[in-house]
């Protein structure tokens, strides 16, 4: 059973000296900021009962004075997001390649990860359909490195001086205020639909890939092509890759939508609860190596961040695993004030001419200026590195360290005692790659196939998922009200693949199919499909990490739940108990079961496959509920497996569905090994397109 239990953190951050002890439960003594203790927090400081309030009241002003100041700006993108500590362990396979100490043999390198959704303010919903950001500090022995990666592996734009235009498009239309957290707008699909660019990226955030199940059920990628540099200087191109180790999953969109509502926090709360049942969270790091040579020959700009690196072409090379082992211990310290940027490097790695790097290499450290109120925001404990920091750096709000001694300046004749000194052998040196060039603004012919992998992508899916982006295009469109949007859009399609633009015309019922998009390269490259880009293509083989949910009832088969919950806790899944009350269950043995979710806070769409264990009278009870009848046709339509005992087929009547081979009997105990194995498929896709 799902386990919530919370860990006892101390209440205040503990500054040394004495505390004072209350004569209460030894617990210490409430104060001001100032340390001074407090006799009562319950009422301000009155001149008689009901008199006026006194300016004197100093612990008074001073609580609502820090109240009113407790907000910071949210982040102008991926203001939502979830974050946990880890560690890194290298296997060694990068050390020829290079001398960033991260990559030693055996190295363990502590690491934070903070996932996120893009568009979505602070409060929005966890299951938007959106790109997830996927960005790790890795606290090397040589400073911090920082990964910023996505889940997807493409960006919109190749020029920054687009990303604000971007960013505007996609959030909320300034006039109104709304939609949150969504495209579905005139203005994202105005936007991309006057930027071919972006039909690489479309085709990845309208599939599967932006509505994923699980952060832990996701891969990452860090985008560009950055360099990795060895002892000698010598440099290697780079593609990063994180490589779940539970495999890829993702929600449907039905689905994603009733999430929203019954549990906003869907994302959060599978991180959270995964960590703390100690289930915890591990991805591969893979690198895509290649050379100067290659980059020549190979049919895109490597530069061009709308484009992959087939892993057919150049496979990915494991290089070690990071694991997610432990929770923040307070959510605004840890994941709010994590500070991200894709110029700290380290040491052996190093950037690419990627135009959009470039540009992001400006832009994080200049929001954080602002987000973060100071320059030394890295002496907040996240974001500090773990090695020592010897700089003259000095002053400016909140600074925490301060250089020790006379020299603030360098150089000095102070000697030992003068401080820091710079080290052509140990210190960062950028590779010294010849550049020169007349000053343009114009984006590079390599840059100009806007189409080719926008189709490779679409073509590598398996049909239902095709159909699936099928479907979110013509969803995302059906609310852009102006109708010529639409089909400029469909334009689009006709370059990419004719099927999908006839089931998107067909689907917003278009009057006429509009004629292609110009492409500034009329023909279009055939690419091999790529199976790797596929999600059902790459599943999981086991169904470790999932989650069932077992409506219950007083009556349940004591042996039969007990011998799920068994099958379950061998194969690293976890069962949850839903029940009419929340208080409860008896079962068949007269054992009470405490239970996770009252049916009506728990319906089926939290769970990756369902059990219906209900007693006979259970059953009928049941019946009548309205709850229930969700709870087993959204199962049925997002085709869960689904266990059941007998008494639930008076349950599948009522609802009106038909068993089908994903319905497993649940009746005796030896029934659970087949429904876990089962379940190890996560879908039963062979279920006839369901009504929704
Ligand atoms: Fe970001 N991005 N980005 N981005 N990005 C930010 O930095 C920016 C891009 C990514 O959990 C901001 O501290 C520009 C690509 C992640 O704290 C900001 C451009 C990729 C996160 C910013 C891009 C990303 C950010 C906002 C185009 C995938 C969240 C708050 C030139 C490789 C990090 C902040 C976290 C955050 C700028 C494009 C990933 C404004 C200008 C491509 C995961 O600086």
């Amino acid at each position: 059973m799902a386990d919530m239990t919370q860990p006892k953190n101390p209440p205040v951050e503990s500054r040394g000296g004495e505390t004072h002890q209350t004569a209460q439960d030894g617990a210490p003594v409430l104060t001001t900021q100032q340390g001074v203790p407090v006799s009562d927090d319950q009422n301000t400081l009155r001149a008689g009962p009901r008199g006026p309030a006194l300016l004197e009241d100093f612990h008074f002003r001073e609580k609502i004075f820090h109240f009113d100041h407790e907000r910071i700006p949210e982040r102008v993108v991926h203001a939502r997001g979830f974050g946990a500590h880890g560690y890194f362990e290298s296997n060694g396979e990068l050390e020829a390649v290079s001398r960033a100490a991260v990559f030693k043999k055996g190295e363990k390198t502590p690491t934070f990860v903070r996932f996120s959704t893009v568009a979505g303010s602070k409060g929005s919903a966890d299951l938007a359909r959106d790109v997830r950001g996927f960005a790790t500090k890795f606290y090397t022995k040589e400073g911090n490195w920082d990964l910023v990666g996505n889940n997807i592996p493409v960006f919109f734009i190749q020029d920054p001086m687009k990303f604000p235009d971007m960013v505007h498009a996609f959030k909320e239309e300034p006039d109104r205020g709304f939609p949150q957290a969504a495209t579905a707008h005139d203005n994202a699909w105005d936007f991309i639909s006057l930027t071919p660019e972006a039909m690489h990226m479309v085709m990845w955030v309208m599939s599967d890939r932006g509505i994923p199940r699980s952060f832990r059920f996701m891969e990452g990628f860090g985008v560009h092509t950055f360099r990795l540099v060895d002892a000698q200087g010598k440099s290697t191109f780079v593609k990063f890759h994180w490589k779940p180790k539970l495999g890829l999953q993702s929600v449907v969109w039905n689905e994603a939508v009733k999430i929203n509502g019954a549990d906003p926090d869907f994302h959060r709360r599978d991180l959270w609860n995964a960590i703390e049942a100690g289930a915890f969270p591990e991805w591969e790091l893979g690198v895509q190596l290649f050379d100067d040579e290659f980059a020549k020959a190979f049919e895109f700009d490597v530069l061009d961040p709308t484009k992959i690196i087939p892993e057919e072409q150049v496979p990915v090379k494991i290089v070690g695993r990071m694991v997610l082992d432990r929770r923040v211990d307070n959510f605004f310290a840890e994941t709010e004030q994590v500070a991200f940027c894709t110029q700290n490097v380290v040491p052996g790695i190093d950037f690419s001419d990627d135009p959009l790097l470039q540009g992001r290499n400006f832009s994080y450290l200049d929001t954080q200026l602002k987000r973060l109120g100071s320059p030394n925001f890295t002496h907040i404990p996240i974001n500090a590195p773990k090695c020592p920091v010897m700089n003259f750096q000095q002053d400016g709000h909140m600074a925490m360290r301060n250089p020790k001694g006379r020299a603030n300046y360098e150089p000095n004749s102070w000697g030992a005692e003068g401080g820091p000194r710079e080290s052509p052998e140990k210190g960062y040196k950028s590779f010294p790659e010849p550049v020169g060039g007349t000053k343009v603004r114009a984006r590079s012919e390599t840059f100009s196939d806007h189409y080719s992998q926008a189709r490779q992508f679409y073509i590598s899916q398996t049909l239902l998922e095709q159909t699936h982006i099928a479907s979110a295009l013509v969803f995302e469109l059906s609310k852009v009200e102006t109708v010529a949007i639409r089909a400029r859009m469909v334009s689009h399609l006709l370059n990419i693949d004719a099927g999908l633009a006839d089931a998107v015309a067909k689907g917003l019922r278009l009057k006429e199919m509009p004629k292609p998009a110009p492409a500034a390269k009329p023909t279009r490259r055939d690419l091999k499909p790529s199976d790797k880009l596929s999600i059902l293509k790459n599943g999981p083989k086991s169904f470790a990490g999932r989650k069932v949910g077992a409506l219950v009832t007083d009556g349940v088969d004591a042996d039969v739940l007990a011998a799920l919950s068994k099958a379950l806790k061998a194969e690293g899944a976890t069962l949850v108990l839903v029940a009419p009350e929340v208080g409860g269950v008896k079962d068949s043995a007269g054992t009470w079961h405490d239970a996770d979710e009252k049916l009506e806070g728990g319906p089926s769409v939290l769970f990756d496959a369902v059990a219906l264990l209900p007693s006979t009278d259970g059953a009928t009870a049941l019946a009548q509920l309205p709850a229930v009848r969700d709870f087993v046709a959204d199962a049925t339509a997002h085709r869960k497996f689904i266990g059941y005992a007998v008494p639930a087929a008076a349950l599948f009547e009522k609802v009106g569905v038909a068993r089908d081979e994903g319905f497993v009997p649940l009746n005796k105990a030896g029934d659970c090994d087949a429904f876990v194995a089962a379940c190890r498929k996560l879908r039963f896709w062979d279920r006839a397109a369901a009504q929704r």
